[in-house]
């Protein structure tokens, strides 16, 4: 070796010693490095905890030699694309890819005897009942370096929620709901007059909390789905509702945030204490700032709605003239208080878009058929299929929670790629026009269909005033539209790097082009965007940063793509 290379190389090691000595260390400990805990230290951790300490194993691992079991096996099979039964375990998440290292087969479809490896599934799992469990575990999980990871239901998209090596906080059997007329935030001055809020535990999930709030006459801001978490990684990342356009963001009605924090206090997060750590919560992602142990949310009273469904099929050019038309009326449809969704299904023989657009506190029928006669009139012909309907619905508290069967469509392999369009480029004279191009372009290679979440506008723009780590580009959209690409779990590695690289290279950047400086939903958008933190926070990540060396400066808490996972690699596992 030439001795300038010596040099350097010895230098380099001095420096980081150096380095190593002052601040923290450079890896996480691993289960194969010699500081992983010992099991003396682990068992009395689980006394700790009262027993609460779970080893955990992916999903599938029961279908294959050594730990196979023929019962467990079979009920993992006939489970397998259940998110409710993905979500009883702590090492279920709802994407398999999120679970199985690309290279390992713990499936159900792969032999018994072929290697199952634990993936990104963690080592162990605290199955927390109480805020003083997680304190255990954060405390734990910083004294002896290791990777944390939390996990509610496992829904996250982008695979935050699993993290190879590590400990879990699993939140999911924190249940607590509790309805009041008088919700006065914690440390606000005696004259406060009290509101409707529900105060809810870490695990609750939106089937939970609709049903809850029927029963009490009142509506709040959540998402359309039964296992969802309510108050982890949907409220911290901003949480999109169709009842946004009517009270503004999910995140806009979070009035209080119980969170145990990196140095292991409990602390209390509103408008009147911790601000900085309010500001991050509402918007700054899961996962990030601490482990929330419970959150207070707005509630409003239950209102009639009107829906407005409408079903078109249409040969393809004809079909695509439609899409450019319907996009057109988007913003009378947002000026209109409308909202919800429409689904656009490219398989063959003819393309298909489905609307459910929900109108809250609204009761004539009439009024909403008439903003969409024209496009109706305009697009019926010989060739399309064309079915309209304005329903009037008593409650929509009630219809909401009726919607939910219980359950949602889990145990695939896919990942996602999505983009807010702003309400300027829908207003103006070419944007429909250029985005039904790209939608067009689009759709031969995509699996099942495209999603237009019309979640934003109205109160959601209003509420540009609110200061929260929220992506600001959310109060100048008004749609958020989604798309996914999957694969089968015996797809070889090479071509599931195809497909995830062409979203990333080809199709976002053929999305991303209409419009440049908006931005995406960090919920549910591509995990492989190297850019993500201006597209998921835009002007807010610098504040944001700071907020988190202020709260959490050894990054004991670490996702990716998250707050400060620009200084980890991308398991979170050494500092780069
Ligand atoms: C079927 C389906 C429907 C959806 N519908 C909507 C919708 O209508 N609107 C919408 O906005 N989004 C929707 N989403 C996206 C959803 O918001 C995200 O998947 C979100 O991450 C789920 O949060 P979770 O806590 O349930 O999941 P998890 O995967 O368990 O957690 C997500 C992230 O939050 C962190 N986290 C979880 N709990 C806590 C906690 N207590 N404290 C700190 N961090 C925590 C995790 O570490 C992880 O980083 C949907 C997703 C699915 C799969
Ligand atoms: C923790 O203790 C409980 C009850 O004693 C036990 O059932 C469980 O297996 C223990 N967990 C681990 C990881 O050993
Ligand atoms: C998968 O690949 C990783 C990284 O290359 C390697 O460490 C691991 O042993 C592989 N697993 C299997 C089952 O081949
Ligand atoms: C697994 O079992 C099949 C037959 O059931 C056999 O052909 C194959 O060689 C086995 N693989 C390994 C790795 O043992
Ligand atoms: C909800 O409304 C119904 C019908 O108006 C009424 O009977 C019921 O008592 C109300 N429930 C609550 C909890 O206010
Ligand atoms: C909507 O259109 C599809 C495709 O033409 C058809 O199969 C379906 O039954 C229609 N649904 C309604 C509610 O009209
Ligand atoms: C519903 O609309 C009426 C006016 O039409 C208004 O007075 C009332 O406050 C609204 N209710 C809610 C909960 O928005
Ligand atoms: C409902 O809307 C229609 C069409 O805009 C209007 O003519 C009618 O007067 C409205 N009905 C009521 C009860 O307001
Ligand atoms: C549809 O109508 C047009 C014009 O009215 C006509 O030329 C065409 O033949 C019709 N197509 C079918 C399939 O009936
Ligand atoms: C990449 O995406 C484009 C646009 O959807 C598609 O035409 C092309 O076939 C894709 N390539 C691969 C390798 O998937
Ligand atoms: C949690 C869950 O969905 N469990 C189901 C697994 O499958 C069996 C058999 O269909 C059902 O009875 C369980 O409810």
């Amino acid at each position: 070796m030439r001795p300038i290379f010596q040099t350097l190389i010895t230098s380099t090691f001095l420096l980081q010693t150096a380095i190593t000595t002052t601040s923290s260390p450079q890896c996480r400990c691993l289960p194969s490095s010699p500081c992983w805990p010992t099991s003396s230290e682990w068992a009395a951790l689980n006394q700790t905890v009262s027993g609460k300490l779970l080893a955990a194993h992916p999903v599938g691992s029961v279908c294959h030699d050594p730990t196979y079991d023929a019962a467990a096996c079979a009920d993992a099979t006939t489970n397998w694309s259940s998110s409710s039964w993905r979500g009883d375990r702590p090492g279920g998440m709802v994407g398999v890819n999120w679970e199985v290292t690309r290279n390992e087969t713990c499936y159900i479809t792969t032999q018994r005897n072929s290697t199952c490896g634990q993936g990104r599934i963690p080592v162990y799992s605290i199955a927390a009942t109480t805020p003083e469990d997680i304190q255990t575990g954060v405390n734990f999980a910083r004294t002896h370096n290791l990777r944390l990871s939390i996990k509610n239901t496992g829904h996250d998209f982008l695979g935050r929620s699993a993290a190879k090596g590590s400990l879990q906080i699993w939140t999911h059997a924190m249940k607590s709901i509790k309805l009041t007329d008088d919700f006065r935030p914690a440390g606000c001055s005696p004259e406060k007059k009290g509101e409707s809020a529900v105060t809810i535990g870490a695990g609750v999930q939106l089937r939970e909390l609709y049903k809850a709030a029927m029963e009490g006459n009142r509506t709040f801001v959540a998402g359309f789905a039964s296992t969802v978490g309510a108050a982890g990684g949907y409220i911290q990342g901003g949480g999109h509702s169709a009842f946004g356009p009517w009270q503004g963001m999910g995140s806009d009605n979070a009035l209080e945030f119980r969170v145990v924090v990196a140095d292991g206090s409990h602390v209390i997060a509103n408008e009147y204490q911790n601000t900085d750590l309010y500001w991050a919560l509402r918007g700054g992602g899961g996962g990030t700032f601490g482990v929330v142990t419970s959150v207070t949310l707005r509630t409003f009273p239950d209102v009639p709605m009107v829906i407005a469904l409408y079903n078109f099929t249409a040969p393809a050019d004809e079909y695509y003239n439609f899409l450019t038309d319907f996009y057109n009326y988007v913003p009378a449809i947002s000026d209109a208080g409308g909202s919800g969704y429409h689904f656009m299904f490219n398989n063959p023989p003819q393309p298909n878009f489905k609307l459910t657009n929900f109108f809250l506190n609204q009761t004539n029928t009439s009024a909403v058929s008439a903003i969409y006669a024209p496009l109706v009139s305009a697009c019926k012909s010989n060739t399309s299929e064309t079915v309209f309907q304005s329903l009037l619905l008593p409650s929509a508290a009630t219809f909401m929670y009726s919607r939910l069967t219980g359950t949602e469509l889990a145990g695939y392999n896919a990942v996602l790629g999505s983009r807010l369009i702003s309400r300027t480029f829908m207003d103006s004279e070419t944007g429909p026009e250029k985005l039904v191009h790209v939608l067009r372009a689009l759709a031969p290679n995509q699996g099942s269909e495209f999603t237009g979440h019309q979640v934003a506008g109205g109160k959601v723009a209003q509420n540009a005033h609110i200061d929260s780590a929220i992506n600001p580009a959310w109060r100048r959209a008004i749609m958020h539209l989604t798309f996914h690409r999957g694969w089968y779990d015996d797809t070889p590695v090479a071509a599931q790097e195809a497909i995830t690289k062409n979203i990333t290279n080809v199709e976002m950047g053929m999305v991303k082009a209409l419009e440049p400086d908006m931005g995406a939903y960090l919920n549910e958008a591509d995990p492989n965007d190297e850019d993500w933190q201006k597209i998921f926070w835009g002007d807010n990540y610098e504040r944001l940063g700071a907020v988190k060396k202020e709260w959490d400066p050894q990054d004991v808490f670490m996702c990716y793509p998250c707050v400060g996972a620009e200084r980890w690699d991308r398991e979170g596992i050494c500092r780069v």
